[in-house]
């Protein structure tokens, strides 16, 4: 048993052992809601994959491409997101419970595809699901542009799948394909993937007699487990196989036309994988219905079409009642921008199984206290094996589908923060998932490169994942979010949105629930923040002077010359050269959040010891943020580091770090410090830009250098806090309010203009922006963390406060 395996035991039993103080009514809620949530395109990597919240069991995916020519179908052949190869896509509506509608722009197989989706709820196994597939063709396309489609169908694990009511003689099936299976966790159930409607080509050829296109070709069949997840290699495989026999047969004087070409053997049966091929000539539309047999009745096409209306409807009046776009957002397009990121932020939620890399050496070179730690930790790394733990599983949102679609720690807490508006008992779900993860000592892998198909994506140098690396709490952050629902449910009776997002949970509108999560996640919680105080704890002990007395001031480790990877800031300019003596202003900003998010737990939960202990930290931290990081030459917070006299010297590089005590709540708004914090934040020539605040100073001497990562370029998480820290100062009476509203405005404006700006333009949403141009870049399709600008837009509107005071 691996360590993990153990813990994972462990915390089940956690969770069942309190079981009996939770009320009947709050399991029986429970269970509904994870009801809910059992199906859902959780393959964000794929443009379309359909899997329940299951480790092993069935999943389905969908592949198309153009057929005209011989020469473009292995190109086009679409299956996995992949970036720069469709003019945009993705969820235009979507909401986990009940489904939505995804577009696809496909230039170079000249069509656009739909996808829409559609749960139903009933019976005893999560439900049924039904997806329509529209495929039209473009402008630039002939008027019988001819598309292959592929809908497969895989089952891990134990359980049956097969073909029913197929005849093997025959040249394909006419009508609707019908499956029918069983596993244990989803009983009895019968998918069917209709007719359809559309036309299909007539080549004329003489092939066409063994494989006529109007029917529906089915091949069945058994795979490797190991293999399952490669769909596409898997049919490209089979295929050339058919193209080896059709060849040699027709002669390559007469070779039959491409869509006759790339077709599948049609032999329908048993096994664990199934691909249903259907080639039409124009446009074409036809469904998969999934019927659950414990369900009240089976799924139609009929009750599709009902349902995806009154899902759109209910989408939109609820979309409107949570994040309406404020002034001066207030034009329809804005709505349509922020409903497109937004769905695809919570669209891209997937549900990922399988092991991990793990460096479990301990090595005494990871300890980093002697100069030159990190050649040593370097030399490590490549000498230690990582094993293999797990498996494990994860129900997260992700940064982007197609190049990281997978769990990124820091990134959560972020993507958490629009989703907690929306479903909060979703959003507490997927922080469960994630704390499922910890190890025993309380640490959670900042990447969470789970089974091998999450693997195929990294590069080797980068899946090992290190016990002793961090990245920031920002999960913590969301739990204050909740906290604050919970308070202001409480106290403000008159808010709609409230009322509305109340109606929505059951951790919002029982009390008995929301105390019961706490007090679950409580334990995981605490382990947690002890393994963070212990781990990145800075080397203090040099200090003699009496603010340095507590232990307040912190280190990430695993840093490189050029990285601090953990930091999440990976490229930012620090301490030259690294120094196990070093102090990180952003990490203890981030243990400053964590504590006072535990210790409102703490006091929420009654543990009053606990709260009294994380008071003293959060004093501490506070002040040792000023005493071991402010600068009084720079004006500004810095990192420190230990200097070639032995002596504790400020690094300032002036940027998103010299911000961290005020992003994370640290700075108040009476502080002394607060002017000039806001004063950095203007400034034309340091970090103001025309599209939001630069990640570094136009001053500094990286400004744009090297990687150029995190070293100018906009990003939108930080940007999200200054202007959530600006709104808080602005709303409450203090010397700098009128000061902060005027920015709050106005970075608040440039922040969602940057956004909107680059998506009309491109279709998508980017990973960072380009201070000077405003261009999104990076990352295509980074749907993740920049969706927060969803949040921006539905702030308060504050101009009027502005003028009055003018
Ligand atoms: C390396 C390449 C196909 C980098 O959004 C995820 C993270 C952030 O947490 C971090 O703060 N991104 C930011 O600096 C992207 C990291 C991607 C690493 C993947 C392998 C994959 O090649």
């Amino acid at each position: 048993q691996s360590r993990h395996g153990t813990l994972w035991q462990g915390l089940t039993c956690l969770f069942a052992l309190q079981l009996p103080l939770v009320s009947a009514q709050v399991a029986e809620v429970e269970k509904a809601t994870n009801a809910s949530l059992l199906w859902g395109p959780y393959r964000p990597n794929l443009y379309f994959g359909v899997r329940p919240r299951i480790p092993k069991g069935l999943m389905g995916g969908l592949m198309w491409t153009r057929v005209e020519d011989y020469q473009s179908v292995q190109a086009n052949f679409r299956h996995t997101c992949e970036q720069h190869e469709l003019d945009g896509y993705g969820w235009d509506e979507y909401d986990v419970r009940s489904g939505g509608r995804q577009t696809i722009h496909d230039p170079g197989n000249k069509i656009d595809m739909t996808t829409e989706f559609i749960k139903y709820p009933g019976g005893e196994h999560g439900g049924s699901w039904g997806a329509r597939i529209k495929g039209t063709p473009r402008e630039d396309a002939s008027p019988n542009l001819r598309t292959t489609v592929i809908w497969y169908n895989t089952l891990e694990g134990l359980g049956s799948l097969e073909v029913t009511g197929a005849d093997k003689e025959e040249t394909g099936i006419e009508g609707d394909v019908v499956l029918s299976g069983r596993t244990m966790e989803l009983g009895d159930f019968e998918l069917k993937v209709t007719e359809g409607k559309g036309a299909h080509p007539h080549t004329g050829h003489p092939s066409y007699d063994d494989k006529p296109l109007d029917r529906t070709l089915v091949h069945s069949g058994q795979v490797p487990e190991e293999a399952i997840w490669q769909a596409k290699a898997l049919l490209f495989a089979h295929m050339k196989g058919q193209i080896d026999v059709l060849i040699p047969k027709y002669g390559e004087q007469n070779p039959p036309p491409p869509a006759q070409v790339y077709t599948i053997q049609h032999l329908p049966g048993r096994g664990n994988m199934h691909l249903v091929q259907k080639v039409f000539e124009g446009p074409f539309e036809f469904d998969i219905l999934f019927s659950s047999g414990s369900a009240p009745e089976k799924l139609t096409s009929e009750h599709l079409t009902e349902q995806i209306d009154s899902v759109t409807s209910s989408f939109s009046t609820r979309f409107t009642e949570i994040f309406k776009p404020q002034a001066p957002f207030v034009k329809k397009r804005y709505e349509e921008f922020s409903k497109s990121l937004f769905s695809n932020l919570i669209g891209g939620i997937g549900y990922f199984f399988g092991d991990s890399r793990v460096d479990r050496s301990y090595d005494p070179a990871y300890e980093e206290d002697n100069e030159g730690f990190w050649e040593e930790a370097a030399e490590a790394r490549s000498r230690n094996q990582a094993q293999l733990e797990g498996p494990s599983e994860l129900f997260t949102a992700i940064p982007s589908r197609p190049f990281f679609p997978r769990g990124f720690l820091w990134d959560e807490g972020f993507h958490l923060l629009p989703v907690i508006d929306w479903d909060a008992d979703l959003t507490l779900d997927i922080i469960k998932s994630w704390f499922q993860l910890m190890d025993e000592d309380g640490w959670i892998a900042r990447e969470q490169i789970l089974g091998a198909e999450a693997r195929s994506k990294v590069p080797e140098e980068f899946q090992v994942q290190y016990p002793h690396y961090a990245n920031p709490p920002t999960l913590f952050m969301v739990i204050t979010a909740f906290l604050d629902k919970l308070d202001a449910i409480k106290t403000d009776t008159s808010s709609e949105k409230l009322q509305q997002e109340k109606s929505y949970s059951t951790q919002l509108s029982n009390r008995e629930a929301a105390l019961q999560y706490l007090r679950t996640l409580y334990p995981l919680l605490k382990r947690n923040y002890f393994w963070y105080r212990k781990t990145q704890a800075g080397d203090i002990k040099s200090y003699d002077r009496e603010a340095f007395s507590t232990k307040e001031g912190y280190r990430w480790r695993g840093r490189t010359p050029q990285h601090i990877l953990t930091s999440g800031l990976d490229d930012y300019p620090r301490a030259q050269p690294p120094h196990p003596g070093e102090l990180h202003v952003d990490l203890i900003s981030w243990m400053g959040m964590m504590t006072r998010a535990i210790k409102r737990i703490a006091v929420y939960l009654d543990e009053q010891d606990d709260a009294a202990e994380f008071a003293r930290y959060d004093e501490a931290i506070v002040r040792n943020i000023d005493d071991l990081h402010w600068s009084d030459k720079e004006k500004t917070y810095c990192d420190a580091t230990i200097d070639d006299y032995e002596e504790h010297s400020l690094i300032c590089h002036k940027g998103y770090i010299s911000l961290f005590p005020f992003l994370t709540g640290l700075v108040d708004k009476d502080s002394k410090r607060l002017g000039a914090v806001l004063d950095l934040i203007e400034d034309e020539d340091e970090l103001w830009s025309p599209y939001g605040i630069r990640s570094l100073s136009k001053s500094d001497e990286f400004y744009h250098t090297a990687e150029d990562y995190w070293r100018g370029p906009v990003w939108m998480p930080i940007n999200y806090l200054a202007v959530s820290q600006l709104l808080n100062i602005a709303q409450a009476s203090g010397p700098h309010q009128s000061r902060a509203t005027k920015m709050y405005n106005e970075l608040r404006k440039r922040l969602v203009d940057t956004v909107y700006e680059s998506w009309k333009e491109t279709g998508f949403a980017w990973e960072q922006y380009n201070p000077e141009t405003g261009k999104g870049q990076r990352t295509q399709h980074f749907t993740g963390w920049t969706s927060l600008v969803v949040k921006i837009m539905a702030m308060p509107d504050l101009s009027d406060w502005v003028r009055d005071e003018l």
